[in-house]
């Protein structure tokens, strides 16, 4: 039984829709970043304190997926921004027409920031990319510094790892700065921030960080 060609088929409709996304997204100025993380590291946790610390008027909104419930988007919701709960019905990943469909609607063209928090795992949400510029993997030091070594696909297609719950650092056996070289043997170029979504600790460098990427790119010669 060979399953390569189907895999190939549905990744490849996967990336038509994504361009397609991808192009709406450039044309309308949205920057859209896709959190990867495994269950319960902190995406919305850290998208919470984020939103928390915007004014009312900023254009953002935000897409959650999960498996089951909408309690991410309520939780997100609460700060006030546009939220939609995507919920996969048992898919371990979000794809880009799952997005497509969840933006029906919303006029993009009045967001500068658009969120996408994917179902939590390490694995699946990888290899489907959703038209985003940024991706994001979040990284709790609960999991052990040897996650990237383990699911390197998911750290090497990330631009950041978020190393977060540094509050419990004094706590747990966990050596940040192998979890950050880990992070660069597989992926050289990614960018790295620690931070607390408890504390608050690192949030400066996670705004500095998601504002450069919505910086426009400067050409050079
Ligand atoms: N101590 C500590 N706990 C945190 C921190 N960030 C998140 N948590 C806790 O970790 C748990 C999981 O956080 P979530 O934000 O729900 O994680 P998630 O990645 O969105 O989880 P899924 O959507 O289920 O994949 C919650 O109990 C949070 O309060 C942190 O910086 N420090
Ligand atoms: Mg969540």
């Amino acid at each position: 039984m060979n399953r390569i060609p189907m895999e190939r088929k549905v990744l490849s409709e996967n990336d038509r829709i994504a361009a397609e996304l991808r192009d709406t997204y450039e044309r309308n100025g949205t920057l859209c970043v896709n959190f990867i993380s495994a269950p319960g590291s902190g995406k919305t946790a850290l998208l919470e304190r984020t939103l928390a610390g915007y004014d009312p008027g900023r254009r953002v909104a935000v897409l959650s997926g999960d498996i089951q419930t909408d309690n991410d988007a309520r939780r997100l919701a609460r700060y006030g921004f546009p939220v939609r709960q995507i919920a996969t019905g048992g898919t371990c990943h979000l794809d880009a027409r799952m997005v497509q469909s969840a933006l029906e609607g919303w006029p993009l063209e009045s967001l500068d920031i658009l969120f996408v928090e994917n179902v939590g795992n390490l694995v699946c949400p990888t290899s489907y990319d959703l038209g985003e510029r940024a991706r994001v993997v979040v990284l709790s030091v609960t999991e052990g510094e040897d996650k990237p070594l383990k699911y390197p696909a998911t750290f090497y297609r990330a631009d950041l790892m978020v190393l977060n719950k540094i509050d419990l650092l004094p706590y747990v056996p966990f050596d940040a700065t192998l979890a950050h070289e880990n992070a660069r043997r597989v992926n050289p170029r990614i960018e790295i921030v620690n931070l607390s979504c408890t504390t608050g600790e690192g949030f400066h460098e996670w705004d500095r960080w998601l504002e450069a990427q919505r910086a426009p790119t400067v050409a050079v010669g």
